[in-house]
């Protein structure tokens, strides 16, 4: 859980970040939403010191060893998303490129997070209601990771969410092709 006021200093930051209308189908992942992927070390001072604490947790949290010096590398990329009441993303896997772990906090409006068995979402193993301030701790490990589904119950609804692009070098993938779509 984020403290009030950090919270809402990274909702501001995240207000002022340039979004643009995500794809409305990536494979067979139905979203709807706006998002902006930054660089960490490009990100807004809040969203840097914030990340910079998950990692410090994230240290302690994950059982060792992980891939080389990526908890010390991560995150090395952020992403912003905004949903209107309604919007959200189908059933997805984040792409394996991406390790250690991916953390998602909410900041505004209200929305629900589903871990499912499958695309179609048939099975609902796991429902949370999604709060300004609400921590999410995804594991990022390819199959490990696990499908989910994310609505807007009440919005805007804002998000950002920290992560480690291992295939990384001087450049960040587009938002579009952060969903797994094997
Ligand atoms: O915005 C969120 O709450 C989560 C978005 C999501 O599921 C994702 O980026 O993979």
């Amino acid at each position: 859980m984020l403290e009030n006021s950090a919270c809402q200093q990274l909702a501001v930051d995240a207000e002022h970040c340039q979004l643009s209308t995500a794809p409305p189908l990536v494979g067979l992942v139905r979203q709807r939403l706006q998002s902006a992927q930054l660089p960490f070390v490009a990100s807004p001072a809040s969203f840097q010191e914030v990340g910079v604490w998950f990692r410090e947790q994230l240290h302690g949290l994950l059982p060792q060893p992980q891939q080389p010096d990526a908890v010390s590398g991560w995150p090395n990329e952020v992403t912003v998303a905004r949903y209107d009441t309604g919007d959200g993303i189908s059933a997805h896997r984040d792409h394996a490129r991406y390790a250690v772990a991916i953390v998602i906090c909410s900041l505004t409006g209200l929305g629900r997070l589903q871990v499912v068995s499958d695309r179609k979402a048939l099975s609902v193993e796991q429902d949370h209601v999604l709060n300004p301030g609400d921590v999410v701790l995804l594991a990022a490990a390819g199959r490990d990771s696990p499908m989910h589904v994310v609505r807007t119950l009440y919005g805007p609804r804002l998000s950002i969410s920290f992560r480690f692009d291992s295939s990384a070098t001087d450049s960040i993938a587009p938002a579009a092709a952060r969903l797994n779509l094997s």
